[in-house]
């Protein structure tokens, strides 16, 4: 599994008074935290308005890469704020995110065509979120083919197919998992990831329905998740699923993370 820890994120309070306040001890910590439970990349989302994002972003980013060697994963909704901060990092990392929606995908592949950073591309696109596991397949051929005509193969791709809240979808994840396995069998290179949070919106007992989302998405095929890498139990139940998965050759990662205490029993 790939790993994106997200926890340095300006929409979580505590982050928010930490980027207003420029407390750096307060960022470094999650950053230091997040690369010692696995964290693949950091994401790294200031979620200011956006005149402030801009210098936000680039403060953010200079701590967690003096804080750790973990490549960032640079997250926006303005892919022009994506583009201009680039030049910050010290070295490749994620873009989180280009979308067909509003020529996100056409201003963020040309600029990184000839670079070894990666890309999430979501299954949006002017018509909005679809619920329909066929349109989400259908908006990911049709990233693919805009990243292919810039050089970019489909292994760079992060193909986040936007699960919706079951709260509101029934479906939601049924509809996940079958195009996660079409985009798969299409596209055998390239990752699928997922915040693992969305499906739970206005539900009780949220973390249990993340933790489950994400066992059973990762039996469908998702082999990348948005998460927080320094909880126990997400990071147990991950192992987990690994293992049975077939993922794990004898064992060896689960068992390994059993006796480092990396992964351990459920806290009643
Ligand atoms: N897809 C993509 N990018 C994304 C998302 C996605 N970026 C933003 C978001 N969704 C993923 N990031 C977060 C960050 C924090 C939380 C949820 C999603 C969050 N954190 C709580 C906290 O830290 O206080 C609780 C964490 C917990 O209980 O584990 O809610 O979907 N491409």
């Amino acid at each position: 599994m790939i790993i994106i820890g997200e926890k340095i994120n300006g929409a979580i309070p505590s982050v928010a008074k930490a980027i207003a306040d420029r407390d750096e001890v307060f960022i470094r910590e999650l950053a230091e935290r997040q690369s010692k439970y696995g964290a693949n990349y950091i994401d790294v989302c200031a979620s200011t308005s956006p005149d402030v994002e801009r210098e936000a972003l680039k403060w953010l980013m200079d701590i967690v890469q003096d804080a750790t060697d973990v490549p960032l994963c640079i997250d926006s909704s303005d892919p022009n704020v994506i583009v201009d901060v680039l030049p910050y990092a010290k070295k490749p990392g994620l873009i989180n995110s280009a979308s067909d929606e509003g020529g996100k995908c056409e201003i963020i592949f040309p600029v990184i065509a000839d670079t070894k950073w990666n890309c999430i591309a979501l299954t949006c696109d002017n018509s909005g979120i679809p619920t329909d596991p066929a349109v989400k397949f259908n908006i990911s051929k049709t990233l693919v083919k805009k990243a292919s005509d810039c050089g970019i193969a489909a292994g760079r791709l992060f193909i986040d197919p936007l699960v919706n809240s079951i709260a509101t979808v029934e479906q939601s994840l049924i509809s996940f998992m079958e195009a996660t396995r079409n985009i798969k069998a299409e596209f055998p290179d390239i990752h699928i990831t997922s915040g693992l949070s969305n499906i739970s919106f206005g539900m009780p007992l949220r973390k249990h329905i993340n933790q489950t989302f994400l066992v059973l998405a990762m039996g469908a095929g998702m082999d990348s998740a948005i998460m927080d890498p320094s909880s126990l139990d997400m990071r147990t139940s991950l192992y987990a699923a690994e293992m049975l998965l077939g993922l794990d050759e004898y064992c060896a990662e689960f068992l390994g993370a059993y006796r480092e205490g990396i992964i351990g029993p459920p806290k009643n």
